[in-house]
């Protein structure tokens, strides 16, 4: 017989009790981990309350299928509650990123046409390939001056400007000139905005923003300068584009970029377009696109014969396919495995959630409509049952004949799943191609690098990589 939801194990009993010994275990950097003894101490389903945040813990690929069929029709995840309370605070539109309902769906499916189908992935590609290019032209030019015939470095800089670069030539179809020598200093404000305003999100998970806003708190007040900076670097953006958009109507038939297709499509309104662009701009920058490339630099710096295979096959690719980008980008299994992988092993979000609603029976309790459920991503990938030798770094169990059934979640799932997942995916697919082409990766010693939690999951301490040209 099913059990009751109540007899889930966990701690839930006492939020506030929870919320001390989480802190004195520094579980606000920990997450991740604190998580994954959770699930060797309680199994595959616990209920756990820390502060006022209740919620069911689940981990098998199968219960993970049961919780998406029970999402609805309007998919509800976990409110960032910091990034809600600076937009009321300052009277901004929520993009689709904040949105729930109806406003939700009718502004996604919009967004959807313009930055996730795949007729769009045709546009995107050559601009993308040049920003791959000039990445590795840079890198060139950095061995060429150390003088040693090499560079090693921490390259998440780097990574930062190569994937704002990224998306703002595919936001705006215009290049923001972050390959150069001399940067903008307005862009890298913006990306060191970004990152202070992840770093402030995290604690304000468990502490609400309206409190510390009302006691005038510094993390809040940092919060809200870090959003203030993303918001006028936006602005200035997509003024900038609609300036030029007006002036000539002529673009020779040239991709005029997501901005622009949607001005024009004029099916959303001015500020819901701005809302989301902004956001769109700010999930590109550094932290998650950056910060996995960083680990598959490490993992195959780490490896490097499996390094030699992915070079052999972009290799392959690119004879058989004579440089046709899109085509080569269909040729690569092991490159895109590689990617699965060090999303599996390194996920930039440790959970995905949502409120389900229905009612639904997981590892045979009940749990109620209306529940937050949340699927350890991070715990899930470093599961033996789900992943035999989980320790391993093998691109090849993402080859077709692996079964994987609920297991490649890095980008989350279903119509809520990540906007700027095919942006994402071929920026990064590109960045290896051009970067197994040109260089190999190595590291000094082999000391492992861990997670911290800041908000997504962030490499601990610097990676050092060293490139050769080949
Ligand atoms: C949502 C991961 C890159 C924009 C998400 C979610 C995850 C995720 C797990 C939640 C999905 C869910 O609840 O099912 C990643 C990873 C990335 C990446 C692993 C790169 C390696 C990007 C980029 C952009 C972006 C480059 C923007 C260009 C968004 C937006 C949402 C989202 C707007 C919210 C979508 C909605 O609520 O409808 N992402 N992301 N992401 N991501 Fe990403
Ligand atoms: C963080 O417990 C841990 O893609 C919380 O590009 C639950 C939670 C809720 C939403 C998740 C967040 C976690 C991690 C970061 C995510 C976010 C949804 C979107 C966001 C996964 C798991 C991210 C990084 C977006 C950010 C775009 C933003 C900067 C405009």
């Amino acid at each position: 017989t099913v059990q009751n939801f109540s007899e889930i194990p966990g701690l839930w009993r006492n939020g506030l009790a929870n919320l001390y010994s989480f802190w004195k275990l520094d579980g606000f950097r920990n997450i991740h981990r604190v998580m994954v003894h959770n699930f060797k101490t309680f199994g595959p389903i616990y209920r756990e309350k820390i502060g006022y945040y209740d919620s069911v813990n689940i981990i098998k690929p199968e219960d993970a299928a049961i919780l998406f069929k029970a999402e609805g029709h309007y998919p509800k995840r976990l409110t960032v509650e910091a990034w809600t309370s600076y937009r009321d605070y300052r009277n901004r539109k929520y993009g689709v990123l904040l949105k729930n309902g109806e406003d939700w769906r009718s502004n996604r499916v919009i967004l959807n046409r313009e930055v996730i189908s795949p007729k769009v992935l045709g546009n995107f590609v050559p601009l993308l390939d040049e920003v791959g290019q000039d990445f590795v032209a840079r890198v060139h030019k950095k061995i060429e001056r150390s003088g040693q015939d090499k560079w090693t470095t921490d390259l998440s800089q780097e990574l930062f400007k190569y994937a704002l670069e990224s998306v703002g030539s595919v936001l705006y179809g215009e290049r923001l000139g972050l390959m150069l020598d001399y940067i903008n200093p307005e862009a890298q404000h913006f990306i060191d905005c970004i990152s202070l305003m992840f770093k402030t999100t995290s604690p304000m998970l468990y502490i609400p923003p309206a409190m510390l806003r009302r006691v005038g708190a510094k993390i809040w007040r940092d919060h809200v300068e870090a959003w203030d900076g993303i918001f006028n670097q936006a602005d200035r953006c997509i003024q900038n584009i609609y300036r030029t958009m007006r002036q000539d109507t002529n673009t020779h038939g040239k991709y005029p970029g997501v901005l622009a297709s949607l001005l024009m499509l004029d099916k959303l309104s001015i500020e819901d377009i701005k809302a989301s662009v902004t956001e769109l701009m700010a999930g590109g920058v550094d932290t998650v696109t950056s910060i996995t490339l960083l680990w598959t630099l490490y993992e195959l710096a780490r490896h490097p014969d499996l390094q030699e295979e992915l070079r052999a096959e972009v290799a392959v690719a690119r004879q058989s396919t004579q440089g046709d980008m899109l085509q080569m980008l269909k040729m690569i299994p092991l490159v895109k495995g590689a990617l699965k992988e060090t999303l599996r092993l390194h996920p930039v979000a440790v959970s995905l959630q949502r409120y389900i609603t229905e009612e639904i029976v997981i590892q045979n309790y009940n749990i109620p409509c209306g529940t937050l459920v949340q699927l350890g991503l991070y715990a899930m990938g470093r599961d033996p049952d789900v992943f035999p030798r989980p320790e391993k770094y093998l691109p090849s169990r993402w080859l077709r004949t692996e079964n994987q059934y609920f297991r490649s979640l890095g980008f989350g799932f279903g119509p809520r799943q990540c906007l700027g997942r095919r942006i994402a995916e071929t920026e990064m697919q590109l960045f290896l191609i051009h970067m197994l082409e040109n260089f190999r990766v190595d590291k000094q010693r082999q000391v492992e690098v861990h997670s911290t939690f800041e908000l997504i999951l962030l490499p601990e301490k610097p990676i050092l990589l060293t490139l050769k040209p080949l």
